[in-house]
């Protein structure tokens, strides 16, 4: 269990902060890191020293996209030689923060900022909040804290919310996660920019590459799991990155009927990465948890060391399992948009908008 007091008097006490994000950075874990980077320079109680801040991620290569978050921050330069306080962003489990584990755990005191439900408490201070984005977490803690909190900050928050609920429309969307989108469009933040920056802003390789997954699409489970591969080859023809690969497993769970969706990439000789997808109260993260991973209940992952010819068997043999505990469940079954005639009255109370 995690301390919030503790962990902003750590904050507060510490001169030589270290903040990590995962390996493979997605928008919420960079915009994560540098909105708390940000609050806590931003407001630093009067007559305090200003503090060594170091923002740390382990990756090859970050999407153009993702990358303009931290564009204008240094990052992975060592300004200290040990760190009063390590902060991991968005890392569900400490091997997220790849080769600078161990850089992490050399510091005094250690937090853990997360929102995955898989979350494995391998920091001294683990501050899990159940809630749409690690960004949302940083922006409780901030409100908490009375923290002055810039537009720019709200950029960095709106983004990493939108990125990880797919523009809300999945994920642990809670009461305040609206509420904190409400704030957000009070402030001066150009929504519609954003909106387009992150999701309607993919450059061709990605196109091509969707069409290539596309072509693979299968079904199995009576239509209940759609499946989609690709290998680093096919990175290699659409001149793509692993990065681009996000988002095109949503294409599986986006079609009627299907319940897991799967996007198995192959990366290097006998290494999968493989993504999944759920929905109908069907929990995704439960079946990557049995191969090493994890995530959320809807969006989850894990990697594979072996032949897809290994993992396929074990690998339907969970999602079937779980298909099982919910049988015939449709979701949308239960929606009700109300009748004609009690969506006019709502227009019908003055006799100007009388429609
Ligand atoms: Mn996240």
């Amino acid at each position: 269990m995690g301390s919030l007091a503790k962990g902003l008097d750590d904050i507060l006490h510490s001169d030589k902060i270290a903040i990590f994000c995962h390996t493979m950075p997605d928008a919420d874990t960079l915009a994560s890191a540098v909105a708390l980077k940000k609050l806590i320079k931003q407001n630093l109680p009067e007559g305090t020293a200003q503090k060594q801040i170091d923002i740390f991620v382990d990756a090859d290569e970050i999407s153009e996209i993702n990358g303009a978050i931290i564009k204008n921050v240094e990052t992975n330069v060592q300004h200290c030689e040990k760190y009063d306080l390590a902060i991991a962003v968005d890392c569900a489990s400490s091997n997220r923060l790849g080769k600078y584990e161990e850089l992490f755990f050399s510091a005094d005191k250690t937090i853990n900022i997360d929102h995955h439900a898989t979350n494995t408490q391998y920091a001294q201070n683990n501050l899990v909040l159940k809630g749409s984005s690690t960004c949302e977490a940083i922006y409780i803690l901030a409100k908490i804290k009375n923290y002055n909190i810039s537009d720019e900050v709200c950029n960095l928050i709106y983004s990493g919310i939108i990125t990880d609920t797919n523009n809300l429309t999945q994920g642990n969307i809670t009461a305040n996660t609206h509420k904190t989108i409400t704030e957000m469009v009070a402030r001066k933040i150009n929504i519609e920019a954003l909106n387009e920056h992150f999701f309607k802003n993919n450059n061709k390789s990605k196109a091509f590459l969707l069409q290539k997954a596309l072509s693979t699409l299968k079904f199995l489970s009576y239509d209940r799991i759609a499946l989609m591969k690709l290998s680093k080859q096919d990175l290699a023809n659409a001149d793509a990155c692993f990065e681009d690969t996000m988002g095109i497993v949503n294409h599986g769970i986006e079609i009627k009927g299907v319940e897991i969706a799967i996007l198995a990439i192959k990366q290097e000789d006998n290494t999968y990465y493989v993504s999944l997808r759920g929905k109908n109260n069907i929990n995704v993260a439960d079946i990557a948890k049995q191969f090493g991973g994890g995530g959320h209940d809807q969006v989850a992952a894990f990697q594979y060391n072996g032949t897809i010819a290994d993992l396929q068997q074990p690998l339907l043999k969970a999602c079937r399992e779980e298909l099982n505990k919910h049988p015939n469940e449709n979701l949308t079954d239960s929606l009700f948009f109300g009748d004609d005639e009690d969506d006019l009255k709502v227009f019908s109370n003055d006799e100007e908008t009388n429609i």
